[in-house]
This record gives C-alpha cells, sequence and structure tokens, in this order.
C-alpha cells in the first residue's frame, strides 16, 4: 500500500522567524502513521524548518545537478545533504516558465538527488493551452520520458511525481476530481511502460493546483492520487492544520 503524502510548496515566501513560528504550530499535529507531511522551503529557511522538524519532512525547491563549480547563485546537492533536507521539488512549472528548467536538467537533478539518496519531487503538467487541444496525455508521457529517462525501476519507485496542471497554479481553478484522477492514472501508466508494474504501483503521484482545505478530501479520495504538492494553502499554518486534520 502507497503512504499518503502531503506536502506544501512555499515557494519564494517565509523567512526564518516565520519558519520557526510555522514549525511551532505545525509539526505536533502532524504526527501520523497514515501519511506523511511536510513542506518544501526555501533555501535560507531549510535549516530552520529541519531543526523544527520531528514529524514533517524538509524538502527543498530546487537543486543543480553538479556537486561544485561556477554556477552563481546556485545550491548542490551535497549542500542540501549537508543541511538535512530529505526531500527535494525538481521541475516545478514555474522554474520551467522562468528559470529555464527542462525535461534534461530536471533529469539530471533527479539522478543526482537519488545517488544521495534524497527523494525527488518531480512535476509535471499541461499548460492551458495544450488542455484546450486535447494534448494533456501526450504532454505527460513526453515529460516523463524525458525526466524520468535512464534511471533504476526501484529508484522510480520509491519517488513522488507532482501532477500539476499549469492554469490550475495559484489561480483558484482546480482541476475537477475526475481530471485529476484521470491524469494522476496516465502518469502511473507512463511509469509503468517505463520501468515496469513494481514502480508503477509504488510510486505515489500527487495532485498540485489549487488544492485547499475544501477540495483535498475528494482528491485523496482518488485511487491514483497519494497526495498533494500545496502551495498558497500552506503558507498559513491553521489552513496546513486543517489539511492535516481532514486526511490523517
Ligand atoms: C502549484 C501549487 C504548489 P497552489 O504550484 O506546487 O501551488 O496550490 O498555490 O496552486
Amino acid at each position: 500500500m502507497r503512504k499518503p503524502i502531503i506536502v506544501g510548496n512555499w515557494k519564494m515566501n517565509k523567512t526564518m522567524k516565520e519558519t520557526k513560528e510555522f514549525m511551532e504550530a505545525v509539526d505536533g499535529v502532524a504526527a501520523s502513521d497514515n501519511a506523511t507531511y511536510g513542506i518544501g522551503a526555501p533555501y535560507t529557511a531549510l535549516a530552520t524548518a529541519v531543526a523544527g522538524a520531528k514529524n514533517l519532512i524538509v524538502a527543498a525547491e530546487n537543486c543543480h545537478f553538479e556537486d561544485t563549480g561556477a554556477f552563481t547563485g546556485e545550491v548542490s546537492v551535497p549542500m542540501l545533504q549537508e543541511v538535512g533536507v530529505t526531500h527535494c521539488i525538481i521541475g516545478h512549472s514555474e522554474r520551467r516558465q522562468m528559470f529555464g528548467d527542462t525535461d534534461e536538467t530536471v533529469n539530471k537533478k533527479a539522478k543526482r538527488l537519488i545517488d544521495a539518496g534524497i527523494t525527488p519531487i518531480l512535476c509535471i503538467g499541461e499548460t492551458e493551452a495544450q488542455y484546450d487541444a486535447g494534448e494533456t496525455e501526450k504532454v505527460i508521457r513526453e515529460q516523463l520520458s524525458g525526466s524520468l529517462a535512464n534511471l533504476c525501476p526501484k529508484c522510480v519507485g520509491n519517488m513522488v511525481i507532482a501532477y500539476e496542471p499549469i492554469w490550475a497554479i495559484g489561480t483558484g481553478k482546480s482541476a475537477t476530481k475526475e481530471d485529476a484522477q484521470n491524469c494522476c492514472a496516465i502518469v502511473r501508466d507512463q511509469v509503468r511502460v517505463m520501468y515496469g508494474d513494481e514502480a508503477a504501483e509504488n510510486v505515489r503521484v500527487q495532485y498540485g493546483g489549487s488544492v485547499k482545505p475544501n477540495n483535498i478530501v475528494e482528491y485523496m479520495a482518488c485511487p491514483d492520487i497519494d497526495g498533494a504538492l500545496i502551495g498558497g494553502a500552506s503558507l498559513k499554518a491553521d489552513s496546513f492544520i486543517e489539511i492535516i486534520e481532514k486526511t490523517k
């Protein structure tokens, strides 16, 4: 059985002080045998988050695939290891759209993270124009083909893949539970095509895009949705606690 995993993605939000306050308010509530809860924090907040996390898992929001070098402003996987994060979001659509991430670089990041024992949370999803053109399945399969190339079946089975339709991100326009289920099933099927049944049955697939306390339960009830990646609704402790309480 796959253990559900619900992760906040703070994006470029929260100072160290705000992170400490959030961890004090939320970490105790996140104790659960049935599900894993966590937050993705900006680099400067990671050490504070790790220090305050007994129950929550802590994810970085990006990494570089090289260990050292002339990459001004970047952070490497060994640096994240040293801070103590266990997970790392890669390929978020905001990074693909604004910072040049591609399936190829995301694939390199996935490989480096897996080598380091850090679980990638790989994000994929179609644009509104692709959705309108009926290209969603094609886009999902192509992104996964590139981003998951040349990994081992067991490694892929241990990963988390977040399906996030770009038109639903931060817009308040969430996918219907039928669309979200259908697309998460396509994600799982593409993992099956590439890495076989065991990887497909083990990989945890999240839905992301305007998940809130009032819609989390219906998404989590879908058979191929094993969790959620949550932006706006993870920023306030009260709202993230409500999501935890509803899914524990
Ligand atoms: C999608 C999501 C978090 P939000 O980016 O990854 O953000 O829940 O605000 O749509």
